[in-house]
Parts: C-alpha cells; structure tokens; sequence
C-alpha cells in the first residue's frame, strides 16, 4: 500500500533526493506545504522565555519528588503566561523529562505518576488550553490568538508552540538533561505532540497517543469506521489552518499525508502508541503511516528510533501506553532492551481491511 501514499523523497520540481545530506532541504519542504495546508504557520518563538517559581516543596507520596510549579511568560508586545508542573525525582539528576500538555483533561494518576518517577524521569505537565481555548469559538480571544492576531494558526499548532516554550524553559534547568526531553499527548493533544515534535528538533522524542486524523492516522487510507477528513473539519474546524478544508474529497490531491509528518521527526525518536479497538483514530491508516514514514528512518540509518506498539481496547491514555512509553524512553536514552518489540505488525493473521479515497475521475 506504501505506493497509495505520496513519496517522501521526491521534491516538489520532480527531482530526489539522493543522499542524507538533501534530507534537511526536502524536509524544509514538506515542512512548509504541511503547516501551510493543514495547521498553519505556528507563531514565532519569542526572544525569551521567562520563568517564576510559584511553589517548590517534596512530596512524600511521590517518593519525595520535589514538585515545582512555575509560571511561563514568553516576551513579546503581549506577553503570554501559562503554568508549568514539574515533579522532579529525589536523588542526584540530571534526568530525562516526559511533559504533556493534556492537564486540562487531567493531571496524570498517581500510578503512572510514580511509574515516571520510579524510572528517574521528571514529568512535566501543563494546560495546553491556556495557549488555545478548546471551545470552537471562532473569536480567537484567549491564549495566543490576541498577540498573533495576523496568524493563520489552528489550536494544534498554539498547543504545539505551547510544548515548544516548555522546552525553552527546561533547557534551563540543572535537573534536566537537555538532549533527553521527550513529549507526549492523548487523541487531540497527540496530534499537537506529533506536530510539536516534527517542528521543534530540540525534542529527542516524540509520543503521541491514539492521535488518529491530523495526527499519526492516514487521511488517504482508512479503515472501518476511521474518521475522515470532512469528519474532523466538521467538528473541528478550529483545530487547523484555513486551508485543510479545500481538500475535503479530494484527499489524494494533498502533496503529503501523515507519514511526511512524521518523517519530519527523523532521525529523532518517534514511538506512536495505539489501540486496536479505537477505530475512530483509523489504527489501519496510522500502521500504513508508519509503514511509509518508516523509508525516512531507514534512509537516515536510524530505524531503531522508530517504534509503535498497538493493544488491545478503546480511546484513552492508559497506565499500558506510558509503560510503553517509558520502555521505549529507556531504550533510546539508556540503551535498555524492550521486553517486547516496537514494529510487531498487529494486522499479520489478519490483513487489515481499509479503504481509499481515489483521485476523482476527470474528462
Ligand atoms: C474526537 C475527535 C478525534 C479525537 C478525539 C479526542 O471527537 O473526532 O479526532 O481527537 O475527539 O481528542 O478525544
């Protein structure tokens, strides 16, 4: 099916790239056309950063990890602020990070909550709707909207430059390892994770969770019951740039798919956790993506960086995807070998079914 999705490495004037070293220049490309038709351009990022500590103190139930909040401000004509929670573990550091954006859902439980701090990484949580309100609103008012306003940025890619000012602030810290910091999201926050890690290369690794359409799925290859692109844009229109809507129906006439964002990531770490029960975020579409993407990897010589791991059940980010996660994080940054492997192909006794939009018929 690889040849259903466009070519990662032909160049938009028909030429190839031949050797690692065009990568960069092809990627620059596919950069550009994706944030142009699909998130829109992300703001810029700001002089600087800053940052206040709020509160600092140990927590005996989490292994006295010290919990430091922090409020983020990133200068500019108007400055914009949002909470940063980090639990960092007790014990000489520096250490790896995990940060999510998806405490607006909810901060994570305490079983994987300890699960991180026992495995020594800091876990870094923020709400990724202060940046963007979540509502559909079409006002743009709140988060970063009022000090972009000429920006054509959906709230993916506001959540994404969330993530990348957290980044910001911990390549500032003495505890934090600064090529070892790794995101991650659930479902709409996973498709801001993927964009974030494609844009953003201080990122070593880049987690989404069940991210599905705009995220690791497959706008061209669907399986049953898989969100589509009009699906999305008619729940969701706000989540993208202005533009992913002209493509509606006409799928196949997107110079990339999902695989050219995730190509974006290499030769970084990428691990796409799914679950085979979440058909609404296409697992059929997304193990093709990763498939596609998986050329990009292999061309760089860096597929052990690649990794997805599908199980069992339904739409959510369970204890079972951050062991996942965790393993995998061990296994790039510690060299500590995975009990399970991070390509096994979920659909091999039974071929997956899907389908695929096909280039309108002219003339
Ligand atoms: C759904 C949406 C999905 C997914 C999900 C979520 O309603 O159609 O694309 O993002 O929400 O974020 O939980």
């Amino acid at each position: 099916m690889l040849d259903l999705l466009p070519d990662l490495f032909q160049f938009a004037d028909g030429g190839r790239v031949q050797t690692a070293n065009a990568w960069p220049r092809r990627r620059r490309e596919l950069l550009d056309q994706i944030l142009d038709v699909e998130y829109g351009r992300l703001p810029p990022a700001p002089p600087a950063t800053a940052a206040e500590l709020l509160h600092r103190h140990d927590v005996p139930r989490f292994l006295n990890a010290a919990h430091a909040q922090y409020r983020l401000t990133a200068a500019g004509e108007r400055p914009v602020s949002f909470l940063l929670d980090l639990l960092i573990p007790a014990g000489p550091g520096p250490f790896p990070v995990i940060l999510t954006g998806d405490s607006c859902w909810r901060y994570v439980t305490d079983e994987i909550t300890l699960s991180v701090l026992r495995r020594g990484y800091i876990l870094a949580q923020f709400n990724r709707l202060e940046l963007a309100a979540d509502n559909g609103s079409a006002e743009r008012v709140s988060g970063l909207y009022p000090a972009f306003p000429e920006g054509d940025f959906g709230a993916l890619a506001a959540w994404a430059w969330g993530y990348h000012r957290c980044v910001d602030f911990l390549l500032t810290l003495n505890e934090v390892n600064p090529r070892q910091i790794a995101i991650t999201g659930h479902s709409r926050g996973g498709k801001a994770v993927l964009l974030a890690g494609a844009t953003d290369e201080r990122i070593a690794l880049t987690a989404p969770n069940d991210s599905g359409c705009g995220g690791a799925g497959c706008f061209r290859i669907q399986g049953p019951q898989s969100e589509t692109l009009a699906d999305i844009l008619r729940g969701f229109p706000y989540w993208f740039g202005p533009r992913l809507r002209d493509f509606i129906g006409r799928e196949t006439e997107l110079p990339f798919d999902q695989h050219s964002l995730k190509a974006l990531v290499a030769p970084r770490a990428l691990l796409t956790t799914e679950a085979l029960g979440d058909l609404w975020a296409n697992p059929t579409g997304t193990w093709q993506t990763h498939l596609a993407a998986r050329e990009a990897w292999r061309f760089l010589d860096a597929e052990v960086r690649l990794g997805i791991r599908f199980r069992e059940g339904g739409h959510a980010h369970t204890a079972a995807d951050w062991t996942a996660l965790l393993d995998f994080a061990d296994a790039q940054f510690r060299g500590r070998r995975p009990a399970e492997p991070f390509d096994a192909n979920p659909f091999l006794s039974q071929p997956p079914a899907f389908t695929w939009s096909a280039p309108a018929q002219t003339g």
